[in-house]
């Protein structure tokens, strides 16, 4: 049998520690002297750092050596007799984890799974069974903290609605979080149970110049507690899919003007009508974009 140990294996991921070892051991083998295996993975959970042979069957001899994202494949020797019996480690794969999520470590190619005695042309196939890999936090050791923000929506009564995200967190994978502003006072949007990580900083907001993913706008959540830098969000951009304020936010707005019955995104201050207020807004803003407008904002 040709298996990997530990399996399943479990690695938590804190930020700072991403190398994981694994072993390959053969079981109830019979004078085994050359040996080979493929192994698969998903690259952006693992990369592969180095493979170092056991002593069980040391002198050693690589065969054969091939490395790419995903996948390695691998063929050693031991250099003369005699050959190996019963079970024993054949070697330690390194590898660093680079994302979080579970993998499976597969000999996908039972062509190539197999060994040689001494003695003898004839192969011999392993049992080969697949390990697996959940990459994953403690919560024990990565707390959860709160996360507090205050936004403004320019042009309306209130400062409620706006939409503001934290990005799947950059180490640890959890997320992303979502929050919308309340019209409270001070701080109007909250987080809570947040896992310690390096985040993103976006907004989702409708009609709104918003913060995308793109901009990298990164926080640091370490303490129990991080307050985001208030944000003021421009407004005008009736046609939101971009963030950009320009002739088609005015051509929706202008469209809709005085109607009965409108679009709702040409309603910029959402007061239930699309008036002067809301040309006011569009024309005032017009020409702005998210990428100036927030360029020296940080979270
Ligand atoms: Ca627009
Ligand atoms: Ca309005």
């Amino acid at each position: 049998m040709l298996r990997l140990d530990p399996t399943p294996a479990t690695f938590y991921l804190n930020g700072t520690q991403t190398e994981l070892k694994v072993d390959l051991m053969a079981d109830d083998v019979t004078d085994l002297l050359t040996y080979e295996f493929i192994l698969t993975f998903n690259p952006a959970i693992l990369e592969f750092v180095n493979i170092t042979p056991g002593t069980w069957l040391a002198p050693v001899f690589t065969l054969h050596s091939e490395v790419s994202p995903g996948r390695i494949f691998f063929a050693y020797a031991r250099l003369g007799p005699p050959g190996v019996n019963e079970s024993g480690k054949l070697a330690t794969l390194t590898f660093h984890v680079v994302g979080h999520g579970i993998t499976t470590l597969a000999f996908s190619d039972p062509e190539h799974c197999r060994y040689g005695r001494f003695g003898g042309g004839a192969l011999y196939d392993f049992d080969c069974q697949n390990g697996s890999l959940n990459a994953t936090y403690d919560a024990n050791s990565i707390k959860p903290v709160s996360v507090l923000g205050s936004v403004e929506l320019q042009g309306r009564a209130g400062r409620g609605g706006a939409v503001m995200a934290l990005s799947t967190g950059q180490f640890v994978g959890q997320g992303p979080y979502s929050a919308t502003s309340t019209n409270a006072a001070g701080n109007n949007v909250s987080f809570s149970n947040v896992a310690m990580d390096l985040y993103r900083v976006t907004t989702n907001t409708p009609r709104y110049l918003n913060i995308p993913l793109s901009m990298n706008k990164q926080i640091a959540l370490v303490g129990a507690s991080t307050t985001i830098a208030p944000l003021n969000l421009i407004g005008g951009n009736a046609v939101w899919s971009d963030n950009e304020i320009n002739t088609q936010d005015l051509g929706l707005v202008s469209g809709e003007f005085g109607k009965t019955s409108f679009i709702a995104d040409a309603d910029l201050n959402n007061d239930g009508a699309v008036d002067i207020f809301d040309l006011a807004i569009v024309a005032g803003n017009y020409g702005r974009s998210s990428a100036v407008e927030y360029a020296e904002w940080v979270p």
